[in-house]
């Protein structure tokens, strides 16, 4: 039996300050916008804000590429802006957390900019920097064969002091070295404590799992003989000293503090490639106070091509994968004394509705409540991303690929055009461009679609990133005056969760029927207390899965106002409650 915590009830909401509400007209989103939206957030249900990163950069990679931690981005507004947020959300009986971005900073923080200046730099060591090789011919080669993320190698030349320097993410992004007590001491007092000190109620660690290093640099086995770079992520992840770090970082900083309301504050950790729950466990096992829970990505996955190179060459899933990653992470919780997260949507993914529901117009709003139906009765602490409750879908398919604007994007396509070009894959292009249109970063960066007026009501300027055609269909105010559009569904159900916490936060999970393709159904337990959660995923009328429904339950709720007792209807979800 689980203790029950503050934040294990909670429903977190995630925003993305470029895309949410922008307030002066210079098409980006900003602080004093989504302060002007505080009611909407509070009439959500939502009880926690996450707010990705609004910290100085240089914006290669979104705010993910930190230039000073004690500021924020000019257009973002200023840090007595945030302090204001902060003090609304508590106002409005909301924590609010931070993205904590320490793997690595911009190639713009001064910390990098004193450790590229030269070798004897007091902060060389606060970043990896290592001499080139060279091969039989003489030719200069990186220390590592690594791949990293983004398409590319992991490490840079740096002309200036005739070293490479390493980055898993963009060249950019430099990683700093964890392995310098110095500089962890930097990370803890100005990305941390700095923003505790203004009363945040914790954070969302970015890349927690890719701290530690093997600083002995070997190469990664040759898997793909056409490259020089190769998979590596059993070199830079989950290294030798990750536990040692997390923990210091939550014993020395972390729990020296509480939220607003006097509570232990909270952790989240994206924890990628990690798949094995027994590694899991070693974050989030209450007893190792390393992080309350982390993001586990088997769900947002589904789709993508095997390893790194084939992220966006889709590949077909069925349903009963769903079901078995769902299950292996509701089980997770059981005889552990671990903790879960419940998501379907982040800023790195496409839209929920369009990769696992249908977004046609027939069936975008049923495939939106189906899935809502389908994540607010899991056990676990729930997230959710802005515009998941409006059912807000992928860009159109025509949208060429110009209006796609991250980095990750940019260089796969590079890398897909190029090698279609060159014949070595000459379909390349064709499928990846697939592939993005259904998995891209971008999908979910698209302008939170406020109303029908220009620019959906998010800008009175240019905005920053295309806002999707279809606003003036899919938008927050259309739906707040429907009872039975998206929004009101999710703002019921996500008062259902509370009321009935027990069983949908706290319950045991069990799945039935796990070889159906069509349909998803699954009971919840606590005690005495059971929940029945029927779904169709698929564009026909299929019998009702399972046993059917017991005598004894009862429908909560559903997101048909008709519904048939033998069969269920596209993309139809209901909850059943005894
Ligand atoms: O993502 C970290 C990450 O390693 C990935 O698993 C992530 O899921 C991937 O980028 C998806 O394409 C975090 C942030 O969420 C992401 O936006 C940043 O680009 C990245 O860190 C670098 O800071």
């Amino acid at each position: 039996i689980h203790t029950r915590t503050w934040w294990k009830e909670a429903t977190f909401y995630q925003i993305y300050p470029a895309s949410f509400k922008d307030s002066d007209g210079d098409g980006w989103g900003d602080i004093p916008g989504i302060l002007s939206k505080i009611n909407y957030l509070s009439s959500l249900g939502i009880d926690v804000v996450w707010l990705s990163p609004m910290f100085d950069s240089p914006q290669i990679d979104m705010g993910y590429d930190v230039s000073n931690y004690e500021a924020t981005y000019a257009p973002y507004g200023t840090v007595e802006d945030v302090e204001r947020l902060i003090e609304a959300c508590h106002v409005h009986g909301m924590k609010i957390i931070l993205d904590l971005v320490v793997n690595h900073t911009s190639d713009q923080h001064d910390w990098f900019k004193e450790s590229r200046s030269s070798k004897s730099n007091p902060k060389r060591d606060w970043y990896f920097w290592r001499p080139a090789r060279h091969d039989e011919q003489g030719n200069p080669l990186p220390p590592t064969n690594w791949r990293g993320y983004f398409a590319g190698g992991t490490w840079t030349w740096d002309e200036h002091t005739q070293e490479y320097y390493l980055h898993l993410y963009d060249t950019s992004q430099p990683d700093l070295n964890w392995e310098n007590e110095e500089c962890r001491k930097a990370i803890y007092n100005s990305a941390i404590r700095f923003w505790l000190d203004k009363g945040i109620d914790g954070f969302r660690v970015d890349t927690v799992n890719k701290y530690s290093k093997h600083v002995d640099f070997p190469d990664a086995p040759v898997t793909d003989s056409n490259a020089f770079i190769q998979p590596a992520a059993q070199f830079w992840c989950n290294g030798p000293r990750i536990h040692e770090f997390i923990k210091e970082m939550n014993t020395t900083v972390l729990s020296e503090y509480t939220t607003y309301d006097g509570q232990p504050l909270v952790t989240v950790g994206e924890l990628s490639l990690t798949p094995d729950p027994e590694d899991v466990l070693r974050y989030v096992s209450a007893r190792e106070k390393e992080l309350d829970m982390v993001f586990q990505f088997d769900v947002t996955h589904l789709g993508q091509g095997n390893g790194f190179q084939d992220k966006y060459d889709f590949a077909r899933w069925k349903l009963p994968e769903m079901k078995r990653i769902v299950e292996k992470w509701q089980a997770f919780i059981e005889g552990t004394d671990g903790w879960t997260t419940v998501f379907i949507e982040n800023h790195d993914n496409g839209r929920s509705v369009s990769r696992f529901g249908n977004d046609a117009p027939e069936w975008r709003e049923k495939s939106a409540k189906m899935l809502a139906l389908c994540f607010l009765t899991q056990t676990g602490t729930l997230f959710l991303y802005q515009g998941q409750e409006i059912g807000m879908i992928n860009a159109p398919k025509d949208w060429s690929m110009e209006e796609y604007k991250d980095v990750e994007t940019q260089n796969y396509w590079k890398e897909a055009v190029q090698s279609s070009e060159s014949r070595v894959d000459p379909t390349c292009e064709e499928r990846i461009k697939h592939g993005l249109q259904l998995m891209a970063r971008d999908h979910a960066r698209l302008p939170f679609q406020w109303d029908s007026s220009a620019n959906a009501g998010f800008t009175t300027g240019k905005p920053w990133m295309r806002v999707h055609d279809l606003y003036k269909e899919i938008n927050a105010e259309a739906q707040e005056k429907d009872s039975e559009s998206v929004l009101a569904f999710y703002k019921r159900l996500l008062r259902l969760r509370k009321e009935y916490r027990d069983v949908f936060v706290y319950g045991t999970f069990e799945l039935l029927d796990p070889e159906n393709e069509g349909t998803f159904a699954f009971r919840k337990h606590y005690q005495e207390r059971a929940a029945l959660v029927v779904l169709n995923f698929t564009a026909g009328s299929q019998p009702i899965p399972g046993q059917g429904i017991e005598r004894d339950m009862t429908l909560l709720a559903s997101s048909y106002q008709k519904i048939a007792l033998d069969s269920i209807q596209p993309f139809e979800g209901r909850v059943y409650i005894n």
